[in-house]
């Protein structure tokens, strides 16, 4: 596991819900404190200070002056350390802070060496002396603990005061209980007038019950009775499904109410859809590296240029490898980081751009969507003008002639250790550099810079043949250097990205080096692949590690003369089949049951793209059941799921809104804003990586397996792969109305 921001947070539930939930409260060991004088009691000892920002006693508190202008929280603090902690113990962390009003102290426990891990972080806004306390399960044992609060990161100077600082073990561990209020569950944002109309209720009941459809002012337009379903499984509970899909009337407010449950309020109309298509895409914008974000079209999400070479960034302009990689450097300035962090990522950047380019060539109207980005008005769709900015950056990132491996593309380039959050892009202050080339990079680009060959052609003949170019020389060097893999241990500062089977690369990129020329020999390495007849359709029918389906799906989809096509179109069709059979066995309706129940990371965008596949046999057969399947997918995401909750960011009565984002930091500092709409968080995943998401959710079940707390990078990260995958169904759905 990268070792990146480890923490974790506890707001103070407990007691009142063990309560209500009838459960034992667990019994109590001996409570033993672990912080020496947090009282401060005649010396500040052994607490420390930065240098330069001494500590004195007022009235029994420790006091400093913070001085301003640093960048990080961490920049200015005060702590303890050799605090012991012993993984699996519960503790309780409390203090007494006051500061000028609005400052926020940063009050972590963690690990008082390198790596500097987080194991547990709270940053309250500071006013008058308050008091603060809070319980988490620590994840490590360790003799070199401490307790610090982080101060910095104030443009201007600033007076912060610490009394009755404890650490507290052998607290019983606190029990997380996810608000999911009213049992029945619906899409929160809309149904679609002509569409299936399906919702899942939670209840003890085993036979049938009734249910009515409200409209705005509580009038029953439509009744009928439930389905019982028995336990679902990617949930744990007993549900029954209702059907209203009759009612087609479009509307807003309407609710469902059955077993004594009212849902939360949905509309039936497409214009969600419209706005969720652009939203989903205008979500890029903000991601950019290299470009200052304009105001004026993003209000409330205006910042500095990230990684232009200007301090205290290092700069992307120009970027070494890491020591002993090679010797010359690149300029890879622009294109998106990646997701909350500052890395960029070939392999995440190429089945991004895949999805995006190929929501172009998929969905007509998304052609004219307007994204409000610097190059709106150009006679360049939008959506291309968008995917040009990581377009570049991944030629960039390609070995230049006259070097070792020559045409093979680096894996990645990122910081050289991970930094905190919150941290805006042009504040990172870490060295970057570029990591080793890899197959699977060179693949991805020799895939997309053929595919924008054939797409820009129209726009821009130039930009078409210098892509095509690169992408012949990508391929032709990935064959020649067939297996340089990427390794898992290669994680820190960014993410891996780890992948050592490059056979669905490769096919990937010989489907797209095809259909964008006709060439033979490409033609010969697609029909040679032994994944060009194989089932590919798995649980997940691809992402940014497994790639044939790309290659696949636009064998099937796109113009092309290869030899044998029915069949490649008929296994499109057979992959959707299975994933409707998935969704028609789940009460939830989603099209996704990995093996064991284990929820991938990012799943969201795995159901998504599996509905992508659903949208490709219906394009090929017109059958309805496969667009049927793809709107009642689209629910899940929406809010008929376990939580009661939207992923997207802005949609739906809840929905996600604190996605793990260096930037979009809102929950650390309220200076910084939310996600923007339309933002997807990666959603339930059964390994629970992150520290946070284990002292809130171990023994989760599945679709449980999510909280939206900034800190549960390995639950709610935003992503520019998950986007895509919004993006790409919300076009499709915005399509069928
Ligand atoms: O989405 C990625 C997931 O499939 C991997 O299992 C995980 C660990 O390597 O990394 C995820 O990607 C993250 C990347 O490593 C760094 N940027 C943020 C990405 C989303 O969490």
């Amino acid at each position: 596991m990268p070792v990146w921001e480890r923490s974790r947070k506890i707001s103070v539930l407990a007691a009142a819900s063990l309560l209500t939930l009838g459960v034992a409260a667990p019994a109590s060991a001996d409570e033993v404190e672990q912080v020496k004088n947090g009282g401060f009691d005649g010396t500040t000892d052994p607490f420390w200070s930065t240098t330069g920002m001494p500590m004195t006693l007022t009235d029994g508190q420790a006091c400093v002056d913070v001085p301003g202008g640093t960048a990080n929280r961490w920049d200015v603090a005060i702590g303890q350390n050799d605090v012991p902690l012993v993984a699996g113990q519960s503790y309780r962390f409390s203090f007494d802070a006051s500061g000028d009003a609005g400052h926020v102290v940063r009050a972590i426990t963690g690990l008082a060496v390198a790596p500097y891990d987080t194991y547990f972080e709270q940053s309250p806004v500071l006013g008058d002396l308050t008091h603060y306390s809070y319980t988490f399960t620590a994840s490590t044992d360790t003799a070199q603990g401490q307790v610090a609060f982080q101060l910095g990161g104030s443009p201007d100077p600033w007076h912060f005061c610490l009394d009755n600082v404890s650490l507290v073990g052998g607290v019983p561990p606190e029990v997380y209980v996810p608000d999911t209020g009213p049992r029945v569950r619906v899409n929160q944002v809309a149904y679609l007038p002509n569409g299936p109309k399906t919702a899942t209720v939670v209840t003890t009941a085993t036979t049938a019950l009734p249910w009515t459809l409200n409209d705005r002012t509580g009038k029953i337009v439509a009744r009928g009775s439930s389905v019982p379903r028995g336990v679902d499984v990617s949930s744990g509970q007993n549900v029954q499904t209702i059907d209203f899909g009759r009612y087609a009337k479009a509307g807003t407010g309407f609710t469902i109410t059955a077993d004594g449950e009212t849902s939360r309020p949905f509309d039936i109309g497409a214009d969600a859809y419209r706005a969720l298509r652009a939203d989903a895409l205008k979500f890029y914008y903000t991601q950019r590296s290299g470009i200052a974000i304009d105001g004026a079209l993003r209000p409330g999400y205006a910042r500095a240029a990230g990684h232009v070479d200007v301090a205290p960034n290092q700069g992307d302009g120009n970027v070494p490898c890491q020591a002993g990689v090679c010797d010359y450097r690149l300029d890879v300035r622009g294109g998106w980081y990646d997701a909350g962090d500052h890395g960029k990522y070939v392999v995440n950047g190429g089945i991004t751009t895949w999805e995006l380019l190929n929501e172009y060539e998929r969905s007509h109207a998304v052609r004219k969507v307007s994204l409000t980005i610097p190059e709106s008005g150009d006679k360049t769709p939008d959506i291309l003008d968008e995917v040009r900015w990581e377009l570049e950056f991944l030629l960039k990132m390609q070995v230049p002639a006259g070097e070792t491996y020559a045409g093979m593309v680096h894996h990645k380039i990122h910081d050289q250790a991970w930094t905190g959050l919150p941290l805006l892009p042009d504040q990172d202050p870490q060295p970057r550099e570029l990591h080793p080339v890899s197959t699977a990079a060179t693949l991805n680009l020799a895939a997309v810079a053929a595919q924008a060959a054939r797409i820009y052609r129209a726009y821009d003949p130039a930009f078409a043949k210098r892509a095509l170019a690169a992408a012949r020389t990508a391929y032709a060097a990935a064959k020649a250097n067939p297996a340089l893999y990427a390794p898992e241990s290669d994680g820190v500062g960014g993410g891996a990205y780890n992948d050592s089977t490059v056979t669905d690369e490769f096919y990937w990129a010989a489907a797209e080096l095809y259909i964008t020329t006709g060439e033979k020999q490409f033609a010969s390495d697609v029909l040679a692949s032994p994944l060009h007849t194989a089932d590919i359709f798995g649980a997940g029918a691809f992402d940014w590690a497994a790639t044939a389906a790309a290659g696949r799906l636009d064998l099937a989809l796109i113009p092309n003369r290869l030899p044998g096509l029915a069949a490649v179109r008929k296994s499109v069709v057979a992959g959707a089949d299975k994933y409707l059979a998935v969704q028609k066995a789940q009460a939830y309706g989603i099209p996704y049951a990995p093996a064991n129940n284990m929820y991938d990371w990012g799943s969201n965008s795995i159901v998504l793209n599996n509905m992508v596949v659903l949208a490709g046999a219906y394009t090929l057969t017109g059958a309805r059941q496969y667009r049927d399947g793809v709107l009642t997918g689209v629910d899940y995401v929406l809010g008929r799921n376990a939580l009661n909750q939207s992923y997207v960011t802005g949609y739906g009565e809840v929905s996600s809104q604190n996605e793990h984002s260096r930037w979009y930091a809102h929950e650390l500092d309220p200076a910084l804003p939310h996600p923007p709409n339309g933002t997807l968080a990666g959603g339930a995943n059964s390994s629970i990586q992150d520290p946070y998401a284990q002292s809130k959710l171990t023994g989760c079940v599945a679709q449980f397996c999510y909280i939206d707390d900034i800190q549960s990078w390995s639950t709610n990260e935003e992503a520019i792969n998950w986007n895509s995958a919004l993006a790409w169904v919300s076009s499709f759905v915005a399509d069928q109305a």
